[in-house]
């Protein structure tokens, strides 16, 4: 989509710096961190949320979730991600936080 934030990120129009990427996933710093360590992973293709992601990709973009968290966050994190007004979201693209570096509260506010 030509209006869509992160489908220009994914597109190199915005740059990021990838802390992770592959042909369909990127992953870059969250622009404004809500832990010591927050970064989103993004499918390269549009989709409006979570519950618009075949299942296949779904895994893919988890999965590269884990691997960066694995590697940058050894004491543990967390994966959310918001969908809808009720849930957060506020840019229509499909994204996974990761957040660590820091104890997270239960429940989320
Ligand atoms: O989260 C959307 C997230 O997207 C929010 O945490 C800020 C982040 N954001 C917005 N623009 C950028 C850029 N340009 N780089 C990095 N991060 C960005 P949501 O779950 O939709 O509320």
């Amino acid at each position: 989509m030509t209006d869509c934030l992160f489908c220009k990120i994914a597109a190199g129009t915005i740059p990021v710096t990838p802390i992770f990427e592959d042909d369909r996933v990127i992953a870059f710093a969250d622009i404004n961190p809500q832990a010591p360590t927050h970064f989103l992973v993004i499918p390269r293709e549009h989709f409006a949320d979570v519950t618009q992601v075949p299942a296949e990709l779904l895994g893919h973009l988890l999965h590269a979730a884990a691997r960066v968290a694995e590697t940058q966050l050894p004491h543990g994190h967390r994966i959310a991600i918001n969908t809808g007004p009720d849930g957060g979201q506020t840019v229509q693209h499909v994204h996974l936080h990761v957040l660590g570096g820091r104890p997270m509260g239960w429940p989320p506010g």
